[in-house]
């Protein structure tokens, strides 16, 4: 009996006048906040918060029996209304609206991209534009001087993704890593070793020598890329199909720097002239794209 007067004599929690009432504030994308909301119950009794309408920003929390909002501000710009439901222990209740400001960060404040590039904030992250001839998540790499990694020193180009088509005798895809201990050979200018790099990249040059152990080395080659490894495109320089000349010898390692760089999974080296059998081992050099 004393219960049940409890219960219907019951006033409901009382928001606080001291708690920021409507908005919270505004904050950055990133920061991480510890706000709090508070209610006080005329009896004394304990009191629990709950989200009854809207939304907070993704990745903030409310602590139903503290009223602590606490979490990490997303970066966007955008407000946050939300209505919470303060409760007693007799289900008597309280409403009130809040609001949240959320304000995108400028990722590119901090000038993250190196060598002239330019930065374009988006969100939680920038961009970089790289200038040729850098690539990487800052423009922080030379492309004309970072091997996709086929040579035999590195093989980050898996056994797998090497190929060639009218390979002399047991010569294999394998044996056309750059410094590898042969060299891969193909029967005349209808051969090709192919190279598919496993995912697109910026492609700014490339390295080719003969076969190491027999007098066998091309003296200039065409190369075909594609991204499908479908339907491929010549090198070309201008309107006519590059010539890349080869090693005049079987071990000196000649290097071209691509006049366009160009975006490419599967790239393929065809012999076009060459002493006696066309061998060759290749390396690439490029950035992710
Ligand atoms: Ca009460
Ligand atoms: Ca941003």
């Amino acid at each position: 009996m004393l219960k049940l007067f409890q219960i219907v004599n019951s006033l409901p929690p009382v928001w606080s006048e001291k708690s920021p009432h409507g908005t919270l504030g505004t904050y950055m994308g990133g920061q991480i906040v510890s706000l709090s909301v508070s209610a006080q119950d005329p009896e004394k009794g304990n009191v629990t918060y709950e989200k009854v309408s809207g939304a907070l920003p993704p990745g903030v929390h409310l602590n139903k029996n503290t009223g602590a909002i606490t979490g990490r501000i997303p970066d966007i710009d955008a407000t946050y209304e939300f209505g919470i439901r303060v409760t007693d222990v007799h289900g008597k209740y309280a409403d009130q609206i809040f609001s949240i400001d959320t304000r995108e960060r400028d990722q590119c404040q901090s000038s993250p991209c190196l060598h002239s590039g330019t930065c374009i904030d988006d969100i939680e992250d920038f961009k970089c534009t790289c200038a040729k001839p850098y690539g990487g998540k800052t423009c922080q790499l030379n492309c004309v001087s970072s091997p996709v990694g086929i040579d035999q020193n590195s093989k980050k180009i898996p056994d797998a993704q090497m190929s060639c088509h009218y390979c002399y005798d047991d010569s294999a895809g394998v044996d056309g890593r750059l410094h590898a201990p042969q060299g891969w050979v193909g029967q005349n200018t209808n051969s090709w070793l192919q190279v598919d790099l496993g995912r697109e990249m910026m492609l700014h040059a490339v390295a080719n020598q003969g076969y190491a152990s027999s007098n066998y080395y091309i003296s200039t080659y065409t190369i075909k890329y594609s991204v499908d490894g479908n339907s491929f495109l010549d090198v070309k320089n201008g309107t006519s199909i590059m010539d890349f000349s080869g090693s005049s010898s079987v071990n000196s390692v000649i290097k071209h720097t691509f006049l366009t760089p160009f975006k490419a999974r599967f790239v393929k080296f065809i012999p076009k002239t060459f002493h006696s059998k066309p061998g060759m081992r290749v390396e690439l050099y490029g950035c992710d794209v």
